[in-house]
């Protein structure tokens, strides 16, 4: 399918977590309200503000009690706590009832965020067009036209009118399906509104780019086209940090090389020019995003990749003593806990690896992961809590735990699917074998963090998405140290092993590598139904040995991931341009962020 036909649109929530505090209390709808996270100095922070509120100052980031300073009537919303920590439960369950609606209408929807989706139109498009329809300004209550200031319902009238008229005298119907699906997303916000009570605002456009640029444009309870014949105008009143994809680093250096503050000044660049400074691939989707074209697909991706909990002890609080972190490893395993069950209930798939990140108050992060052999609030809280000890640097005698926790997260990711009813205790089993019927879902492998879970409650430093948890990251990473030994000698020969491994501690979890190792090696009869071969190396692996095997490459996955560049575009459109030599194709190439980041100009 030529990319330039398809129309999808970006779905998203207003002002999300008031909506849902005021769902729960319907006597503050039409008040100006606010979400403030934690009971803490001067209020606490707001991490949601409602649009009343706005109207009178009011931003996200204030304190509760600045916020009632310029607008007396404020009323804060409160995340309610458990174990003294903030829990999200309410925003994600009312998440999932908006994400409902929205799969049982539409089969290509992208979970962005947990108020957000991408829904491709293009196939609901085309069968729109089955049948005759006669649209009027009145099927298009709240459409906007971006690159168009309207300041009366009117005038906003008359601009949508005009452009519906020419969009059907237009001979080759260029525009037409841009209608169509403003059409739908009017209708779907419609049902959403009267399924779940809330309002939502929408961008449409060509792609996912264009969608979320243009659904910021009129907001709340609005929606916005963006055409690709706006694109010029609109690009040029864009600074290049509100593109996704430019918004930190990359959008920085962009910047900096070209000398521009918006998007319209790169339509002067060639793509030699873009390419030379950012490399082959980065320049090319460079290149066509100025002129509007992204090809990134939607993918009804709407399961959250992995469950986290975390929190920060920011100063006086920071974990300091081995009950602290104990205690805390209690909590978060317990929230990890009720999260997996409730998952596994309505999605019929299971957590397989456990991942305890932390920061210390020397400012250094590290991450590991062990296996989840089975879900128990203190198999979890053992498990984080003996690797944490690895790290105390405080005698064992000492009820000291130094240097002390500044962050601690507990995640459980690498789902897998379950495909039949079995006892949890079936799926549990550490003999997993081929008659097992467990699949490997995709998600196993690009794990990247979805939660919206991170705790802040200084506030000082709001994000402007969901924040991320915990990252895994092999900061000092014996764990990953040892998979990448474990690849190494998957190369050389070694010994069969032979008995499945009986422990499932953590730190045996560690030891029974050096014994994997070895299945990675051992060349098996063919017939030995003891074996599995592993779908991505080939290689017979002890059914037995099966997850910490997948683990393996997991981790190697992970640490490549880790190392790719997140500018880079999923696909690109490759404009026609002059072949050119191989070697200096190699020298342009520069396929990691970080080296894009980094990279200086040629000619500095
Ligand atoms: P947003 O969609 O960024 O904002 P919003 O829905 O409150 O308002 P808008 O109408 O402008 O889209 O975030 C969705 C929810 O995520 C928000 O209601 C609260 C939560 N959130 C945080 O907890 N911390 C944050 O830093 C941000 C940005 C959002």
């Amino acid at each position: 399918m030529n990319v330039d036909h398809r129309v999808i649109a970006l779905i998203d929530m207003d002002c999300f977590y008031v909506q849902v505090e005021q769902r729960l209390q319907p006597e503050f709808l039409g008040k100006p309200c606010g979400v403030a996270q934690y009971y803490t100095w001067k209020g606490g922070g707001l991490i949601a503000v409602n649009y009343e509120a706005r109207d009178f100052g009011v931003k996200r980031g204030m304190r509760g009690e600045q916020a009632k300073e310029l607008c007396p009537d404020f009323h804060v919303f409160h995340v309610q706590e458990v174990n003294g920590k903030a829990n999200l439960t309410r925003y994600r369950d009312a998440s999932a009832d908006v994400f409902r609606v929205l799969n049982a209408n539409y089969k290509l929807v992208e979970k962005a965020s947990i108020d957000e989706a991408y829904v491709d139109l293009t196939e609901d498009i085309q069968r729109l067009k089955e049948s005759p329809l006669k649209l009027t300004i009145d099927d298009f209550p709240s459409t906007h036209l971006a690159g168009f200031t309207t300041k009366t319902n009117d005038e906003r009238i008359e601009i949508v009118n005009k452009w519906l008229k020419d969009c059907e005298s237009d001979d080759e119907k260029r525009n037409y399906d841009l209608v169509l699906g403003a059409y739908l997303v009017e209708k779907i916000r419609k049902k959403v509104k009267e399924e779940t009570g809330f309002f939502c605002s929408a961008g449409i456009a060509r792609n996912k780019i264009l969608a979320k640029l243009c659904c910021g444009f009129n907001k709340p309870r609005k929606q916005t086209i963006l055409t690709h014949s706006d694109i010029d105008h609109v690009f040029d009143n864009t600074p290049v940090q509100k593109i996704q994809g430019l918004g930190g680093k990359a959008g920085d250096r962009v910047m900096e090389l070209f000398k521009v503050d918006n998007m319209g000044q790169l339509r002067k660049y060639s793509l030699d020019a873009l390419q030379a400074s950012l490399g082959e691939s980065n320049g090319c989707w460079l290149y066509n995003l100025v002129r509007g074209i992204e090809t990134t697909p939607v993918s009804s991706r709407n399961l959250y990749k992995s469950i986290s909990a975390s929190k920060n002890f920011p100063g006086k609080t920071s974990l300091d003593t081995t009950e602290k972190v104990r205690s805390w490893c209690q909590n978060l395993a317990e929230e990890v806990f009720n999260r997996l069950e409730k998952d596994r209930a309505e999605n019929k798939r299971r957590a397989k690896l456990l991942t305890v990140t932390c920061t210390s108050a020397t400012n250094e992060t590290i991450a590991r992961s062990c296996p989840i052999n089975e879900y128990s609030i203190d198999r979890f809280a053992n498990d984080a809590y003996r690797i944490l000890k690895q790290f105390n640097k405080s005698p064992s005698t000492s009820n000291i735990y130094s240097p002390a926790i500044t962050n601690l997260g507990i995640g459980a990711g690498k789902f897998l699917d379950s495909v039949n009813s079995r006892s949890i205790a079936d799926l549990f089993s550490k003999q997993t074998n081929k008659s097992e019927q467990i699949i490997s879902t995709e998600n196993t492998i690009n794990w990247q963090e979805e939660d919206e879970d991170e705790d802040n409650e200084q506030e000082e430093t709001i994000t402007e998405k969901p924040p991320s948890p915990p990252v895994i990251s092999p900061v000092k990473g014996d764990f990953f140290r040892k998979f990448q030994k474990n690849d190494e000698q998957m190369k050389t020969p070694a010994k069969i092993e032979t008995k499945p491994s009986s422990s499932s501690s953590i730190t045996s979890f560690f030891s029974r590598y050096t014994t994997n190792e070895n299945s990675c090696n051992s060349i098996p009869e063919q017939s030995d139904d003891r074996y599995i071969t592993c779908t991505k190396c080939n290689k017979p692996i002890l059914a037995w040995d099966m997850p910490e095997h997948e683990d393996f490459h997991y981790a190697r996955e992970l640490q490549k991931e880790e190392n790719k560049n997140t500018f880079q575009p999923a696909t690109i459109i490759k404009p026609t341009k002059p072949m050119k030599r191989k070697n200096e194709k190699q020298q342009n190439d520069n396929h990691t962020l970080d080296a894009f980041i980094n990279k200086k100009p040629k000619n500095q």
